[in-house]
């Protein structure tokens, strides 16, 4: 019966949570779907990040939750991200720390 349990190293059926994103390099990758598309790699392969279904440019800002506005918009102190992450604090001060 418990085939997956009892040889100790059989780690092949693990499957990650409804919640959690699967990460292309290891199928015994998982993290949170919010870290998915949150411009840092998670995964080894950066496959959080390639996977993407919004097609940010390099010239786009990609919202938290998702959307893309153009960079010039960021830290413009108007939200437009609905989440505000646009407008976030630690985003603005990234930016001034790069200039
Ligand atoms: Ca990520
Ligand atoms: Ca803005």
């Amino acid at each position: 019966m418990s085939k997956y349990y009892g040889g100790g190293i059989d780690y092949e059926v693990h499957v990650c949570s409804a919640d959690e994103f699967t990460c292309k390099n290891s199928t015994t990758d998982c993290i949170p779907l919010s870290w998915m598309c949150d411009l840092n790699q998670d995964c080894f392969d950066g496959s959080d990040e390639a996977g993407c279904k919004n097609n940010c440019t390099d010239d786009k800002f990609r919202c938290k939750n998702g959307r893309c506005i153009p960079k010039h918009w960021k830290c413009d102190q108007e939200r437009d991200c609905s989440d505000g992450s646009d407008e976030d604090v630690d985003v603005c001060q990234k930016i001034t720390m790069i200039i």
